[in-house]
């Protein structure tokens, strides 16, 4: 059976376990936390070369990146797709997918340590993440109506971006900025609650939620904080 390495309150931990539970895949979930190095868990860079997580134990190997993993998965396991039915439905889907990931999660996530110990950011910081995550916001109506998915009449990849990523971002601008980026993008709200009423988006949810006082419990081991 295939290994998902990671934990439950990982969002990029949550995009190949979405995909896997919405595929009705098999899989057996190993725990490992972040801040893989000398001082915890060495052994897992052989699984993961900057010991970031999530990543897939497959009979061939092993493979990192969440974008590679949920390739792997989409094309070893086709049924049911998460993928649109023609090239040019496949490309506005990882186009989406991406678009998410590089100006909402990686800009968000510059202030994701400042979240998760309730520190105030530094003020430069601050202004760049806003002022980047609120021209993505301007944009994302461009790729998406949020009308029923992401992108098209079926559930994809962009879904999986989108739900995962898109509450990280309100959570940051509500904390630092006073104020939700995503407010203004017509139709997210709905398309949020909908999707946040999907079984396996529960199972997701709920996971997280009791794996975070253990993932607490490990940054103050680790990192004190
Ligand atoms: N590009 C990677 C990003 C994964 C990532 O940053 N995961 C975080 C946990 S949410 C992590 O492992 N952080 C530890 C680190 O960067 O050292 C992916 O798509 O899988």
């Amino acid at each position: 059976m295939i290994k998902l390495h990671g934990f439950s309150a990982s969002n990029y931990y949550n995009v190949p376990k979405l995909a896997l539970l919405e595929k009705g895949i098999p899989f057996e979930e190993v725990l490992s936390y972040t801040g893989v190095g000398p001082k915890y868990k060495p052994e897992y860079l052989e699984i993961s070369p900057l010991g970031k997580v999530p990543a897939l134990e497959t009979p061939e190997g092993y493979i990192s990146e969440s974008r590679a993993i949920l390739e792997y998965i989409e094309r070893a396991y086709p049924e049911p797709s998460l993928l649109p039915a023609t090239p040019f439905g496949v490309a506005k889907v990882q186009e989406l997918s991406q678009f998410i990931e590089l100006y909402f999660e990686l800009v968000a996530r510059r202030l994701i340590r400042n979240l998760l110990t309730d520190t105030p950011p530094d003020p430069a910081v601050l202004k760049e993440v806003e002022t980047g995550l609120d021209k993505a916001a301007g944009a994302l109506p461009r790729l998406s109506t949020f009308e029923q998915f992401a992108y098209g009449d079926q559930f994809t990849v962009a879904d999986i971006a989108a739900i995962l990523n898109l509450p990280v971002v309100r959570n940051v601008g509500k904390a630092f900025m006073g104020k939700d980026p995503l407010s203004r993008v017509p139709g997210l709200d709905a398309y949020c609650k909908r999707m946040e009423e999907r079984v396996h988006v529960k199972k997701i949810r709920a996971d997280a939620a009791s794996n975070r006082p253990d993932f607490m419990a490990h940054l103050k081991a680790l990192y004190g904080i």
